[in-house]
């Protein structure tokens, strides 16, 4: 049989982003494999994109444009060519432009393949130029995100090449050994080499069993806890004055906040021990290179904002910059300044929705109200809050829903057009990290299943359709991958055309005040920036404590796991969805291992079997994201039971902010 191994890379939503060695043969994948092209993902990849094959060939697949036969939701639809799909699409946007106002229409997307070239292209262009309602993309990292441009505007940060250089390591709401595994290597040989392990995280995850300090706190508490550690440093003298007085403003409002915290009252709030938290602070203290991975893990609750702004402040004020394996791991997403100008926006502002609020947006008086939900690159069905909200929206009659995807998701269940896409193996793309700092090329590796076309070409074709595209620009997927490619900063571009590595102006591995530096206006840390301060609902650094309730007790979490990529890949069977329990939470209500269970609250209720771990601090549960409606008992998933509530800081989703009751479903 004859074979071919083809070069791309995976641009699927995880910061790793591994250089992929694919086997065709006949125009089918063979194998998926990793390469060494990318030295940081070094040959390996995850289980999960080593069964990408599964998808392309999926029995949910989408393979032609399709038109809804049955009632919302049943997934019952009737073959029609692309150009009954686009004259019909581009007529019911033209409809509802005309009797209710661009406003009416929702583009409704995040990440999917996540690459340069499937998101913010032709996508972009047409919903604006349709003055469209505009989509605030929340649903993650926007907490994060607004601490880390107000603090630091998103200077690069520690890549993981560099975690061998530090000697203490603190994980913080993060689980690389499923979000992001080929950081796990880089924190053993740190380890080997002396460096400490500090976990941040109510579970005892991998990396937590394992470490020097596991400190498990309360979900949504990280706040009080990054509090007490700055007070220590303040109050001990270990804050780096110096380092403070050049490079940053604001220390003094940031400790005037943390005065309050200390180590007894702060553990109290998290529900640890003080003295954990006094061996934390020593550590970072007196430790150098210190990093902290800052995850995403504690941002997804009412305080998510002022705790990424604290954590993200620790090595500030503790004087951990400057060092190659010293300051903080975030996002690197925008090491690259990508010049987007191509898009060519001039359109005046328009309404802007948040995302974590679609299922008001959908069942709740708008003016003007939403009649055209187009989702792409998205499934909301299951990963947004207050799931039954959502799913109500989308049964509206009177909605008119495109969805563009791979596969019938949940919410093409419920689509009126449903639009095949391709996959990253069928396309082409640009993928960047978010761990790394790398970019690569994506190419296809196999024909386009079925009918199933690009996001430029579909986008493409509806511009064209409505007359809304103009001379020049580029038209389809080709064309658009060469203007992302233009649009490069440096030789990036020429660089991606060469298959050579291409690499930011500061190297792969930039030290924090040695290559790169804030990217504020002055240059200098903003330790208490007035805007976060003046945005929060109560105040930056200001804890929120979470509303008592003897009903629902338990705090519901639901994070990464190693199955899906968010919901991507959750077509595929599986057996393993349990809620986890801590053994005395289920003593104390009569639970055995493997019992129907139904875990619930005033928003909804999903319906699994109970595992008892003790992997979950007492009082917190955790269900995986990303499931679909098929993978529980009732169609139910997490987001059921998340509450469509803001964070304080970046309007982010409030995932784990999820308060619950469990019971045994009697049979
Ligand atoms: N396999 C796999 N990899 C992924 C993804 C995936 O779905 N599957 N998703 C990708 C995406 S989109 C993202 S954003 C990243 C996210 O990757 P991570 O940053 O790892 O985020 P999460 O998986 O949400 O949660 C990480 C940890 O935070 C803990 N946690 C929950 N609540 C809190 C809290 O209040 N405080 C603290 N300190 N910890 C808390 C959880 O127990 C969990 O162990 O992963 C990416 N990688
Ligand atoms: N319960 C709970 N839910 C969560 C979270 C949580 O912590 N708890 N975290 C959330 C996080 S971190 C994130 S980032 C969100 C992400 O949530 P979503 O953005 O909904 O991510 P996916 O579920 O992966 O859906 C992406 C969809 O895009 C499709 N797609 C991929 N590539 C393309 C393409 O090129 N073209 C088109 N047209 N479609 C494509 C895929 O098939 C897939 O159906 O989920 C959130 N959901
Ligand atoms: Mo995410």
């Amino acid at each position: 049989m004859h074979e071919h191994v083809v070069a791309t890379a995976c641009p699927l939503d995880c910061p790793d982003s591994c250089s992929l060695s694919v086997t065709t043969s006949l125009g089918r994948v063979v194998s998926l494999d990793g390469s060494r092209v990318n030295p940081v993902t070094d040959g390996f990849i995850c289980s999960k994109v080593r069964r990408f094959n599964e998808r392309v060939e999926s029995p949910l697949r989408l393979k032609y444009p399709a038109v809804r036969i049955g009632p919302k939701g049943n997934a019952a639809f009737s073959r029609v060519t692309w150009d009954e799909a686009i004259e019909l699409v581009a007529g019911r946007l033209r409809e509802a432009r005309a009797t209710w106002g661009g406003e009416s229409i929702l583009p409704f997307y995040y990440g999917g393949s996540n690459g340069l070239v499937t998101q913010d292209t032709a996508d972009g262009r047409l919903f604006r130029r349709l003055r469209a309602s505009r989509l605030a993309r929340t649903v993650c990292a926007a907490p994060t995100g607004a601490a880390a441009e107000a603090l630091y505007g998103k200077m690069p940060s520690v890549t993981y090449e560099d975690f061998g250089h530090a000697k203490l390591i603190v994980v913080w709401g993060a689980n690389p050994s499923v979000s992001g595994i080929h950081l796990v290597p880089f924190i053993q040989a740190a380890r080997k080499g002396g460096a400490k392990l500090v976990v941040v995280d109510p579970r005892v995850t991998p990396l937590a069993r394992d470490a020097d300090l596991h400190i498990p706190v309360t979900p949504g508490t990280d706040l009080v806890v990054a509090l007490a550690l700055h007070r220590h440093l303040f109050d001990t003298g270990a804050a780096a004055a110096g380092f403070l007085e050049s490079h940053t403003i604001g220390a003094d409002r940031l400790r005037e906040r943390a005065g309050d915290w200390t180590f007894e009252r702060a553990a109290s709030v998290a529900g640890v021990q003080a003295s954990t938290l006094r061996s934390f602070a020593d550590l970072y203290a007196s430790s150098n290179p210190a990093v902290v991975r800052c995850g995403w893990g504690l941002e997804r609750n009412r305080n998510g904002g002022s705790a990424a702004a604290a954590v993200l402040a620790l090595p500030a004020v503790g004087g951990k910059f400057g060092v190659r394996g010293g300051g903080y791991a975030l996002s690197n997403s925008s090491a690259w300044t990508i010049d987007r100008g191509w898009i060519g926006e001039d359109e005046p502002d328009t309404r802007v929705v948040n995302m974590n609020l679609l299922g008001r947006m959908l069942t709740e008086e708008m003016t003007p109200p939403v009649k055209v939900l187009f989702v792409y690159n998205c499934n909301p069905a299951v990963t947004v809050p207050n799931q039954n909200l959502i799913l109500r929206g989308l049964a509206r009659e009177d909605l008119f829903t495109v969805v563009f995807d791979q596969v019938t998701t949940d919410t093409a269940a419920y689509a009126d057009v449903v639009l095949p896409a391709t996959t990253f193996l069928e396309s082409y793309d640009v993928a960047t990290a978010y761990g790394p700092i790398s970019l690569q090329m994506v190419q296809p590796v196999v024909d386009a299943v079925g009918e199933s076309r690009s996001n430029p070409d579909v986008f493409g074709a509806l511009l064209s359709a409505l007359g809304l595209d103009r001379d020049g620009e580029p038209q389809g997927e080709l064309e658009t991958l060469l203007n992302v490619l233009v649009g490069l900063p440096g030789t990036a571009g020429d660089d991606l055309r060469n298959q050579r590595r291409p690499l930011p102006p500061f190297g792969s591995a930039p030290v924090q005040f040695v290559d790169v530096f804030p990217r504020t206006p002055d240059q200098k840390v903003d330790l208490f920036p007035e805007a976060l301060d003046s945005g929060s609902t109560v105040g930056l650094y200001r804890y929120i404590p979470d509303a008592p309730s003897g009903e629902y007790p338990l705090a519901l979490i639901s994070p990464s796991s190693d199955r899906t990529i968010n919901s991507t890949l959750g077509e595929l069977p599986r057996k393993d969805v349990a809620l986890v329990m801590h053994p005395l939470d289920a003593r104390a209500r009569s639970l055995e291992e493997g019992a129907s269970i139904r875990v619930f609250n005033d928003l909804g209720d999903v319906r699994c079997p109970l595992s008892i771990e003790p992997t979950v601090r007492p009082g917190t549960v955790v269900l995986p994201k990303g499931l679909w409606q098929s993978s529980t008992g009732n169609g139910s998933t997490a987001t059921a039971l998340a509450p469509d509530m803001l964070s304080d800081i970046g309007a982010g989703a409030c995932f784990n902010d999820a308060r619950v009751q469990v019971e045994r479903v009697v049979n």
